[in-house]
């Protein structure tokens, strides 16, 4: 159904779409002549396109819808708010009872040291705020010098300027004149790519080194803060070894340098703990947020600030000339609350950590032994299978194989097909599912992920690529 009610053809869509819309990361041009997928409607982990094919989405929309489709205390809480009052700022000393109940409920679900909350309406404008309070703060300590913020190399933070810039994709570097000055990179904690020949965890002591040589050589007055995922999600879901964080967060308080976690897909239970650091072994100054505190149903995101920030913000500021229109907006924030409430009453941090997150772990080590198979890892519902030529030596595929796309988007082509969204990061075939999947519905995603897997290893057979 098209919007107005009148039937309209997948065609039809098509046509309109590639005719207006320009859409995220897309290359305009090869997508208008192959047509978008139409999708038009969802309910509990499924999606439906517009022939009606069902689909299994294994991505949770965008790493975003964590209660899962069709939550009607979601759209309950949209509708009451947006009868009552659907707009107001929070700018000119005023608030609405949305936002600051939000606000409470946030400091209650975030780890210890967390009271404060700054709304955003993004991810990206989350770690553009980030960007701004960590100068703010030393500015304030009269340390102006501090402007240099580390971050890694296949980080992803966003689309904005300082999104992109604190990013580590070179592919968005290359565009827009980015990255916006003092903002450097360090190598990834990625064992695959870095670390092979020596044992994981020493390998995590290594990759966090590489942050305290890197504060040495900007000079450690001049660093203002370290920003990171706790698990590198748009990069290929990158499982840093247990070793990392910890060693990280040392390295930060041996030198005062602000410790930022990008909880954007990592928080609100997708690990198996409210947020991503507690999983991993750290406690950061700042965590950004977004996708999951609203489970995708209305944009909304933010930083939540500790105290340490805080009470010089608060104290000692003045005021803080950053905000955005939509900075906690009413309904976006009527609508996390019914869904951090949700995730509360399901209990989805406990199905996730004892239940459905060592299932899947199960499920993704049974995979191991598929000739295609290098590795196959999960922290809570997050998971990650590399395609490889050779296991014993995890050799790539030649990144041109398929039609260019590679080994990935061979094995992409086949899930679309087969009924199941898996997203492919260059040879890492990812998953990110609904938090309220079942032990059947694992069972069911691991046979189309099998069957993708064999499918894609036949390709490759006779198309002679191994
Ligand atoms: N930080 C992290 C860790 C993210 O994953 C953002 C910030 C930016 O959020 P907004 O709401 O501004 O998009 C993200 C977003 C992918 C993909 O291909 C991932 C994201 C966005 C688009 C695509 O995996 N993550």
């Amino acid at each position: 159904m098209s919007t107005d009610q009148t039937p309209r053809s997948t065609a039809s869509w098509q046509a309109a779409d590639a005719a207006h819309f320009l859409h995220p990361f897309t290359d305009f041009k090869s997508l208008a002549q192959k047509g978008s997928r139409i999708i038009t409607r969802a309910d509990g982990i499924y999606l439906w396109d517009s022939e009606g094919r069902k689909l299994l989405d294994a991505m949770s929309g965008l790493w975003c819808v964590n209660v899962g489709y069709g939550q009607q205390a979601l759209v309950d809480a949209a509708a009451r708010q947006m009868r009552e009052l659907p707009f107001y700022n929070a700018f000119f000393q005023t608030a609405t009872p949305p936002a600051i109940e939000l606000a409470e409920l946030l400091a209650t679900v975030t780890p210890a040291g967390f009271q404060h909350v700054f709304f955003t309406g993004s991810g990206s404008e989350g770690n553009d705020t980030v960007v701004r309070m960590v100068r703010r703060y030393w500015d304030i300590l009269g340390q102006p010098g501090r402007q240099v913020i580390i971050s890694r190399n296949n980080a992803y933070h966003g689309s904005t300027m300082a999104g992109a810039s604190l990013g580590g994709m070179s592919g968005m570097h290359a565009q827009g004149g980015l990255p916006i000055p003092n903002i450097v990179h360090i190598e990834q904690p990625y064992w695959v790519a870095h670390g092979q020949g020596m044992s994981r965890d020493a390998f995590g002591l290594k990759a966090a080194g590489w942050l305290e040589d890197k504060i040495l050589a900007m000079g450690a007055d001049k660093v203002a803060a370290f920003i990171g995922e706790p698990i590198q999600g748009a990069g290929g879901v990158i499982i840093p070894p247990a070793t990392y964080w910890p060693e990280i967060q040392r390295i930060c308080d041996k030198h005062g340098i602000l410790l930022v976690s990008d909880e954007v897909i990592c928080g609100f239970g997708r690990t198996g703990h409210w947020f991503g650091c507690e999983t991993l072994g750290f406690k950061p100054d700042l965590m950004t947020f977004a996708k999951g505190v609203t489970s995708g149903y209305i944009p909304l995101g933010g930083v939540m600030v500790g105290e340490r920030i805080a009470r010089v913000l608060i104290e000692r500021g003045g005021e803080f000339e950053h905000g955005y229109t939509y900075s906690g907006h009413p309904v976006a924030c009527a609508v996390a609350l019914a869904n951090v409430r949700l995730i509360q009453q399901l209990d989805l941090v406990g199905h996730v950590h004892d239940d459905v997150g060592p299932y899947l772990a199960e499920g993704f080590a049974s995979l191991r032994d598929h000739p295609l198979v290098g590795d196959a890892e999960t922290c809570g519902l997050m998971g990650a299978i590399l395609l490889v030529k050779d296991r014993a030596r995890l050799t790539p595929f030649d990144a041109a194989v398929g039609d260019g796309g590679g080994i990935g988007m061979v094995c992409r082509g086949h899930c679309f097909s087969n009924g199941l969204v898996m997203r492919a990061v260059g040879n890492r075939m990812i998953i990110a599912p609904p938090l309220v999947i079942t032990r059947a519905q694992i069972d069911e995603m691991m046979a189309l992920i099998r069957r993708c897997l064999d499918l894609t290893l036949a390709d490759a057979r006779r198309e002679g690529w191994l």
